[in-house]
């Protein structure tokens, strides 16, 4: 499932997430396969996706001003992305780079979503995810000085009932990536506050995260409240 490159990267892999909780993958996929599910993502945004324009309360009433499509839709609408999901060999590699067991998310509707970012102003705002680790594939991007960048700030705990995201974000390092179209990055992103900075002009961003979980992630109850507010 893991393209050559990305098999031969992963030592540097695993330095770069020991240092900053974040590694860029670069080519995830053969470039056949990138170029075909982005043919199916095109198709799904085109006729399925949904505009959310909302804040969050959850995570201190943040913006998400972006259209989205929910797993169910990407599970009919294409084949590679629920099969990256469901790869063990995925999974294994990313246990390379992690150092622990990564395992599926249990709850449906956060296993895979898709989001693409387009008008000026649009973002997805601060916030942290329910689960230990994001893996979000990368199929479009802005330019850089355009947005879309990831930032975040490592290492930070989700207290839902007191989120302080002006706190953290202010007390910094706010740590800035822009991963290229094709690449994917991991993040570890359920302690690690983070947004994709607002677009400064229309511009297409468009990616699929996929969520895996710890194995301390399952033994207790997650809420899910932020993805039923979106979706
Ligand atoms: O689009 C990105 O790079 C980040 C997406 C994200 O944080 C999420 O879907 O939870
Ligand atoms: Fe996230």
């Amino acid at each position: 499932m893991a393209s050559e490159e990305f098999r031969a990267a992963i030592p540097a892999l695993r330095q770069s997430y020991q240092q900053s909780d974040f590694a860029e993958i670069p080519a995830f996929m053969p470039d056949d396969v990138f170029h075909s599910t982005l043919r199916e993502l095109e198709e799904l945004f085109h006729h399925q996706s949904h505009r959310r324009e909302v804040h969050i309360e959850q995570s201190g009433g943040t913006p998400r001003r972006f259209n989205t499509l929910a797993r169910d839709v990407i599970a009919q609408g294409s084949s590679v992305i629920p099969a990256v999901f469901a790869s063990p060999a995925m999974r294994a590699a990313l246990e390379e780079i992690v150092g622990e067991k990564v395992l599926p998310v249990p709850y449906e509707p956060e296993q895979y979503i898709a989001t693409r970012l387009h008008e000026t102003s649009d973002v997805h705002g601060w916030h942290w995810d329910d689960y230990t680790w994001a893996l979000v594939w990368i199929f479009k991007m802005p330019d850089e000085g355009h947005g879309g960048s990831l930032e975040y700030v490592k290492g930070v705990p989700w207290e839902p009932e007191n989120p302080r995201v002006e706190e953290y974000v202010a007390t910094g390092p706010v740590i800035r990536r822009h991963p290229a179209a094709g690449s994917a990055y991991l993040l570890k992103a359920g302690s690690a506050l983070h947004r994709v900075s607002p677009l400064s002009c229309a511009a297409e961003r468009m990616m699929v995260c996929f969520s895996f979980a710890s194995t301390t992630d399952l033994e207790d109850e997650r809420s899910h409240e932020s993805i039923q507010a979106l979706f």
